[in-house]
C-alpha cells in the first residue's frame, strides 16, 4: 500500500487530496499542526481513513520526526498562509511558513530519505500569484515571476527551492503551478465563497449587502476537485516537471457576483453590493489566465467543471448551510 503525506490536511485541497489518493488505494497521513486544532474534527468526521502527524512547517525537528514516522513514498505540500490579504498585514509569517516552510520540508526529505536515489516524491503548491503584474497572457511555465504580495514572494521562493532541490540532489520533486480553484469547502475569506455565502443569505432574507473591495480584477477560476487529479498526476510520471493547471478562462470579480446573484434569480443584484477599501489590496494582481497545454499533453489532464457550474455548485451549498442553519426552506 502506498503512502502520502499531506501538508495542509485541513485546508480545501487537503481534504479534496485526501479524498482521490484514498480512493487510489493510498494509506494517507495528513500533518496537523497546533496543539488543539480546531479543525481537525470536522476532518475527522469528513475524513475518517486519515491519520493525523503532529507537526508544523516553521519546525524542522516536528517535520523530520514527521517523515520518520510515516516513511512516505510521496509528500504533497499543500501547507500555507494561502490568504493574499493576510500576506500584507503577516509579511514575516507568511515567509516563514510559505516560503521558507518549503526549504525545511525538501531538508527533511533529504534526512530521512538520503542524499542519493531519495525514493520520496514531492509536489509543491506553486500559485499563479508568482506571475503577478503580467506581461505575458496567457501564462505559461515559462512566464516570468513579478509577485505582487508577501504571499507571490514566498511562493516564488518555495518554487525556485523545489526546483533547485531537483536540480541539486536528483530529488523527484515537482511544482504545480496552479491557478485560482474554488468549491463548496473554500474558506470563506476568500472572494468567491465570501460572495455566494452572502448571495445565499440574501435569497433566504438572512442579509441585507455584500461588502467587497475591487471587482475588476480577473482570475481563472476552476474546480478544486479537478485541480488536485493534476498534483497526483505529476507525481506518477517517470520525470519531475512543473506545470500550470488552469482552464484558460477568466472572468472578472464582477462576472462572479453577477453569476451568483442570476443563479437565484437576483438578476438585478447591484443595489445588493457595496465596496469598502478595506477590502482592497496595497498591490493588485489584475489579470490571471492560465494555459495548461503542458498539462493536457503530458499528463492527461483536463478540468471537468466550468465556470457556470462551479457558481451554481457553490451557490447551490451555501443556501442548504445557510438554510439549514436557520430552519427554513430552500426556495
Ligand atoms: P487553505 O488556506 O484552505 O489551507 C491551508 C492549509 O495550510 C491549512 O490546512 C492550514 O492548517 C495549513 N497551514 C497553515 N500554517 C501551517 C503551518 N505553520 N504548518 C503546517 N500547516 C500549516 O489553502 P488551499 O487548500 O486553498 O490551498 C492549498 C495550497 O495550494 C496552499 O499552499 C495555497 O497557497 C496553494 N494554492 C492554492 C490555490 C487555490 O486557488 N486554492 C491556487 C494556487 C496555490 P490550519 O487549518 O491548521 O491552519
Ligand atoms: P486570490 O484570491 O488573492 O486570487 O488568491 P481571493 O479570492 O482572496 O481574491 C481574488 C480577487 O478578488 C478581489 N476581491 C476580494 N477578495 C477577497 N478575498 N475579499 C473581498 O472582499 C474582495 N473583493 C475583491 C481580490 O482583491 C482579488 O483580486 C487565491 C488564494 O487561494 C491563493 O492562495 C492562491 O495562490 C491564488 O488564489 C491563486
Amino acid at each position: 500500500m502506498r503512502r502520502a503525506l499531506i501538508t495542509g490536511i485541513t485546508g480545501q485541497d487537503g481534504r479534496y487530496l485526501a479524498e482521490l489518493l484514498h480512493s487510489q488505494g493510498y494509506e494517507v497521513f495528513g500533518l496537523l499542526k497546533g496543539q488543539n486544532n480546531p479543525r481537525s474534527d470536522m476532518v475527522q468526521a469528513e475524513l475518517p481513513f486519515v491519520e493525523f502527524v503532529a507537526a508544523d512547517l516553521q519546525d524542522l525537528s516536528s517535520l523530520v520526526a514527521a517523515l520518520e514516522q510515516v516513511q512516505p513514498d510521496e509528500v504533497y505540500n499543500l501547507g500555507a498562509i494561502s490568504f493574499v490579504a493576510l500576506s500584507f498585514k503577516q509579511a514575516e509569517l507568511t515567509a516563514n511558513v510559505t516560503g521558507l516552510g518549503v526549504l525545511r520540508l525538501l531538508e527533511a526529505i533529504r534526512m530521512v530519505g538520503g542524499s542519493v536515489n531519495n525514493p520520496i516524491r514531492f509536489y509543491q503548491a506553486s500559485s499563479s500569484e508568482m506571475f503577478g503584474k503580467v506581461r505575458e497572457s496567457p501564462q505559461v511555465e515559462t512566464t516570468p515571476f513579478y509577485p505582487r504580495s508577501p504571499y507571490g514572494c514566498a511562493k516564488v521562493f518555495g518554487h525556485d527551492i523545489t526546483v533547485n532541490y531537483r536540480d541539486s540532489y536528483g530529488l523527484y520533486a515537482c511544482s504545480g503551478i496552479l491557478f485560482n480553484h474554488e468549491s463548496p469547502r473554500r474558506g470563506i475569506e476568500f472572494v468567491t465563497r465570501k460572495v455566494t455565502n452572502a448571495v445565499a443569505r440574501i435569497k433566504l432574507g438572512l442579509q441585507e449587502t455584500l461588502v467587497l473591495g475591487d471587482m475588476d480584477p480577473r482570475r481563472d477560476w476552476g474546480f478544486a476537485g479537478d485541480y488536485v487529479k493534476a498534483m497526483w498526476l505529476m507525481l506518477q510520471q517517470d520525470e519531475p516537471d512543473d506545470y500550470v493547471v488552469a482552464t484558460g478562462h477568466t472572468h472578472s470579480v464582477r462576472d462572479f457576483v453577477n453569476a451568483a446573484f442570476c443563479h437565484v434569480g437576483l438578476d438585478d443584484w447591484e443595489g445588493f453590493v457595496t465596496q469598502d477599501p478595506r477590502f482592497f489590496r496595497p498591490a493588485e494582481v489584475d489579470l490571471l489566465v492560465g494555459d495548461a497545454t503542458k498539462a493536457h499533453e503530458k499528463l492527461g489532464w483536463k478540468p471537468e467543471v466550468d465556470f457556470e457550474q462551479l457558481v451554481a455548485m457553490m451557490v447551490e451549498n451555501d443556501l442548504q448551510i445557510e438554510a439549514a442553519k436557520a430552519g427554513l426552506k430552500v426556495p
